[in-house]
């Protein structure tokens, strides 16, 4: 399967550049319009002003695309009927020809193929809470592909102890960015341990890099806490969470739906404060990849031929 880059993607990878990757469920399903285009803009304008190429990733007519052009932007944004696929779905959108967004999973298994090393985005997918039968293909892709997610922990509406368990039990290495615990993605802590606390993106670097060296295949996940001023309290969340969750439940939302239900929930209940947060968090988190792509670029040797 040949992947689509552009061209300035393509360039910066053969030149060993640093290429930060996006995902697109987040802006297909995860926020609502226009918020969601406006993110979408935002977080490559971010990359780029931090001296990075973006490199936002969806599938369009059955191909993988790597670095989208304003019109597939607009399209995720705008189409209702983009499908959000996980690694299950990856053969039939290729066969089928179809438009698609990728979660973390398939935006992580993407972005390696191309030879892309960071990857941002607000929160992975984990266990559900009350279904625990429902764990997130994110995960499984985290033990087996070697690339840096940088998010802001698991999306509060999981079971963030059971998500923490699952990562550990499965060798995914977990590092704190200048904190000392877990965050709980609308939320600066969650009781939960980290591996490590890393202060600068070449500690991450060098982990990474000696993950490499010994050939393990595991992603590392770089947890980074909500900037303080857009923080929601845990115990304001989790009635607004409760709420939420009995009415996914009595509406027998499941699968796939389950996760951009409850977060559009939260944003009604809270008058858009969760949305805030989100956006704020998401942004963030861009900032902090682009520096971590920066170190990686760092540390790798320039490419044996020069490209031309
Ligand atoms: N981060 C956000 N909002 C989102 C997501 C991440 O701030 O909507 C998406 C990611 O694409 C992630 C997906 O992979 O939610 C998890 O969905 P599920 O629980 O169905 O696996
Ligand atoms: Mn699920």
């Amino acid at each position: 399967m040949k992947i689509k880059l552009n061209p300035e993607i393509a360039d910066a990878l053969r030149d060993g550049m640093p290429v930060v990757a996006l995902e697109s469920t987040v802006i297909a399903h995860g926020l609502p319009y226009p918020q969601n285009i406006e993110t979408a803009l935002k977080l490559e304008d971010i990359v780029r002003e931090n001296g990075t190429v973006p490199a936002t990733i969806a599938v369009f007519g059955g191909e993988f695309c790597v670095g989208l052009d304003h019109g597939q932007i607009e399209q995720l944004a705008t189409d209702r009927d983009i499908r959000k696929i996980s690694r299950r779905d990856l053969a039939i959108a290729v066969a089928q020809r179809l438009d698609c967004a990728t979660t973390v999973a398939t935006t992580s298994f993407l972005a390696h193929m191309a030879g892309i090393q960071v990857f941002a985005t607000g929160g992975i997918g984990g266990v559900h809470r009350g279904y625990s039968a429902d764990v997130s293909a994110d995960l499984p892709e985290l033990a087996q592909t070697p690339v840096t997610v940088v998010c802001s922990g698991a999306k509060i509406v999981l079971d963030l102890p059971a998500t923490r368990e699952w990562l550990e039990t499965h060798g995914v290495t977990v590092l704190g960015w200048q904190c000392d615990e877990l965050p709980a993605f609308y939320s600066r802590s969650s009781g939960l341990e980290i591996d490590e606390r890393v202060e600068t993106a070449a500690e991450i670097a060098q982990i990474a890099a000696a993950r490499d060296a010994f050939g393990l295949k595991n992603a590392i996940l770089v947890t980074v806490p909500i900037p303080t001023e857009f923080e929601i309290e845990r115990s304001e969340l989790e009635t607004m969470l409760a709420d939420a969750l009995s009415l996914a439940d009595k509406n027998g939302v499941r699968g796939k739906e389950i996760t951009p239900f409850l977060l559009a929930q939260m944003s009604e209940r809270s008058g858009g404060r969760t949305l805030a947060a989100n956006i704020a968090l998401l942004e963030n988190n861009a900032r902090v990849a682009a520096a971590i792509a920066k170190a990686f670029a760092e540390r790798s040797e320039p490419p044996a031929v020069a490209g031309g």
